[in-house]
């Protein structure tokens, strides 16, 4: 591969002096991507064990993702939702039909499809359930994630999300994830109009709730008529081993968002669905995206649908997911380091034996780097593993000895 001609130390200056402080990324600088391999500047291939936090399931820079963005480019880019465009309709009918509701509202950002999905949920309150105006009660979960904005942030307990950036939304009631008789006691209240939940709860650390939970949860909210909102942005997909990870409950929630995979990484497409008793209650002026909804999203879209369905990357991430807790549940069960395992399809967390605020699993990581394998710690102490789900058998059992023969030199 050709070098770039900014080296690593270089990119890195770069950011650190012109760019905003609000992340803090692992020290490598990464020039190109194919497939479930990224490639640093000085030309270092890496398995990718993050795929952009779930974005990127097909696959980086997947031919036919390719290919759809740059001829949707080249032909029709932009319109607005001021005029129709040839190609939103196609993306609504395949994205409706495939997870079976009436209607799609599409967006940009994980973010505004949440809001979206928070703003259609009041307006359903007041118009349809009748609850008194500025009344409405959302009930989301303790540790949850679903973005940045000023109303979402109101609502999670994570200090380092939400200090200072008041003042805070109102509305939002937070209970215990993976407890339902807390659930079934907010419910009570007649204001409560919607229930917003992951399935799995990502940034917390790929908690995994009790089986039955989310099916129990749908029950709850429909004889208390109320709506069940499922956030999937990061858990959809195919990357729990099912297009959804509802579905492993058999559970169709009353509003479903989308977001991350849903273009393969390749544009920010995020989409609100729902049933029309749901959805009509928002009329032309009272939502809406300059971006939302444009022919390269469109395009992209079907085209990265059209790509799990082909590949049947739900199937994989099933199979290959069972076989990396079985393989690495080998490894911990003699391990000092390692405690724990858990996740669904590919996405998978381990816990390391250290406290918080140690840099064990930062260090960890730095050596996964150097290895060939790039993964980012959460809450200090766990590591996520959610690869792409193109990825095939060989590659996984090379990335379990990677993972191993990494931990291996930090047992004590
Ligand atoms: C960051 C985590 C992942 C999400 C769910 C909505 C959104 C997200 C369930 C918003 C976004 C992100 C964004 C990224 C880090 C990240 C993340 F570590 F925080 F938990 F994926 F694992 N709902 N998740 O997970 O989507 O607006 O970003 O498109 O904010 O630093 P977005």
């Amino acid at each position: 591969m050709s070098k770039s001609i900014l080296s690593s130390a270089d990119a890195i200056a770069l950011e650190d002096k012109y760019g905003a402080h609000n992340y803090h990324p692992l020290p490598v600088v990464l020039a190109k991507g194919e497939g479930v391999y990224v490639w640093d500047v000085e030309g270092k291939k890496y398995y990718d064990f993050l795929s952009a936090y779930s974005a990127v399931n097909q696959g980086h820079c997947h031919p036919k993702l390719v290919e759809a963005i740059a001829k949707q480019a080249g032909t029709l880019a932009l319109t607005s939702r001021a005029f129709y465009n040839d190609k939103l309709g196609s993306f609504e009918k395949k994205i409706t039909a495939l997870f079976g509701f009436d209607k799609v509202l599409p967006m940009n950002s994980g973010a505004e499809a949440v809001e979206t999905a928070l703003k259609l949920t009041r307006k359903w309150a007041y118009e349809v359930k009748g609850i008194q105006e500025n009344k409405a009660i959302i009930v989301v979960c303790e540790n949850n994630f679903h973005g940045r904005t000023t109303t979402i942030i109101s609502f999670s307990n994570d200090e380092d999300a939400r200090r200072h950036y008041g003042p805070y939304t109102d509305g939002f009631v937070r209970i215990p994830y993976n407890d339902l008789i807390a659930l079934e006691a907010v419910l009570k209240n007649e204001n409560v109009a919607g229930f917003l939940v992951e399935p799995i709860q990502g940034e917390a650390g790929v908690y995994v709730p009790e089986a039955g939970y989310l099916a129990k949860a749908k029950a709850l909210c429909e004889s208390n008529n109320v709506l069940f909102i499922a956030d999937e942005v990061q858990t959809g997909i195919a990357r729990t081993g099912k297009m959804l990870a509802v579905q492993h409950e058999n559970v169709q929630p009353d509003i479903l968002i989308l977001g991350k995979a849903l273009s393969g990484g390749m544009y920010p497409i995020s989409a609100v669905l729902a049933n029309d008793a749901i959805m009509s209650v928002i009329k032309p002026g009272q939502h809406g995206s300059t971006f939302g909804g444009n022919p390269i999203a469109a395009a992209v879209g079907i085209a990265a649908l059209d790509i799990v369905l082909d590949e049947k990357l739900a199937d994989n991430a099933q199979e290959l997911g069972d076989l990396f807790r079985d393989e690495l549940n080998k490894y911990i069960s003699n391990s000092t380091i390692c405690s724990m395992v858990r996740g669904k399809g590919l996405l998978n967390a381990i816990l390391i034996n250290d406290t918080e605020d140690s840099d064990t699993a930062w260090n960890i990581c730095l050596r996964l780097r150097d290895n060939g394998l790039l993964a980012k710690p959460t809450h200090g102490n766990i590591i996520r593993f959610a690869p792409p789900l193109v990825m095939n058998k060989e590659q996984l059992l090379a990335c379990v000895g990677i993972i191993t023969s990494t931990l291996k030199d930090f047992e004590k």
